[in-house]
């Protein structure tokens, strides 16, 4: 007898659903974001990549910590993973200083309870890259904390131990994208405990919609960087005059069909595997 497949619960842009009392399902859809609103388009393939992207990073990060991934799934958007108690922080890794953390350091001139030296500019590299935990909040945004009141949230010996695992996630990471052309500017990682309360990297890993990824060619701190992903829709989107409220406009055939290209081309040059490749049999592809 097979068990009922019961929707948990749906993210933006992902759908999570319980397989058995061991399993989970999260599913990636072509659905797309910006300025926090769903658009009403599709992105064909998305949910493929950034799925695949995950599994890809899963598989070659196992060393540093395990993950929940137990089997990619046929349909390329699907990953069957190990129920975790997930830890109730976000922890930002951040290389560069953009969002919420250039937010915070313009007004404050520190980032998380972290001092940062003066003069730095929107988009600049950190010294070295900071753990920037948030408490994960129901409705809106993210709310930044320090240190001291997540390992108050965690415990300080774990919280310790997450900051370890995510720095060298971040360093792994980010080297491996520098040489291949992508700046990985930050990135959330969301972690969890198993049944032997035993760390373990849970949800999606190192995608686009979990990170900033900055074409390096294009690299000029001062402002905003252009997102590898995103630039063309946002583009678009600020060209309508468009207010950001609900809903969203619809998107033209050659912003998706380039919007789709940059997603692919982020795949195959993080990965170095042919995105028709990875349709054609998922698993195949990333053996
Ligand atoms: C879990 N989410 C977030 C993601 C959604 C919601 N391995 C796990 N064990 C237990 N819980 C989770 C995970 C993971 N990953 C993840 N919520 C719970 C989420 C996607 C869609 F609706």
């Amino acid at each position: 007898m097979t068990e009922a497949v019961v929707h948990l619960g749906s993210g933006k842009v992902r759908e999570l659903y319980g397989l058995d009392d061991e399993r989970l399902l999260l599913t990636a859809s072509d659905r797309i974001s910006t300025f926090d609103v769903i658009l009403p388009t599709e992105i064909p393939d998305k949910g493929r990549v950034l799925t695949g992207l995950s599994a890809f990073w899963f598989a070659r990060t196992g060393e540093l910590i395990p993950n929940h991934l137990l089997a990619l799934r046929n349909d390329g958007r699907s990953l069957e993973c190990r129920r975790l108690e997930m830890l109730p922080i976000e922890c930002v890794v951040r290389g560069y200083l953009a969002g919420s953390g250039w937010k915070d350091y313009r007004e404050t001139g520190s980032v998380c309870g972290r001092s940062l030296p003066v003069g730095l500019l929107e988009s600049d590299r950190l010294p070295e890259p900071l753990l920037t935990p948030a408490t994960k909040a129901r409705s809106g945004h993210d709310e930044n904390i320090d240190a001291t009141a997540a390992a108050a949230i965690v415990g300080a010996e774990l919280y310790a131990e997450v900051e370890r695992v995510a720095l060298a996630l971040y360093r792994f990471a980010s080297a491996h994208a520098e040489r291949r052309g992508i700046i990985l500017a930050d990135t959330k990682f969301e972690f969890g405990l198993d049944s032997e309360r035993r760390l373990v990297l849970g949800d999606e890993a190192l995608t686009p919609d979990s990170s900033r990824f900055w074409p390096a060619s294009e690299y000029a701190p001062g402002g905003p960087q252009p997102s590898y992903d995103k630039q063309y829709v946002r583009d678009y989107c600020e060209s309508l005059g468009w207010d950001k409220a609900e809903p969203g406009p619809e998107i033209p055939t050659d912003i998706v069909s380039g919007t789709r290209s940059r997603y692919v081309e982020a795949f195959e040059l993080l990965t170095g595997i042919a995105f028709t490749d990875y349709l054609a049999d998922p698993q195949v592809a990333l053996r």
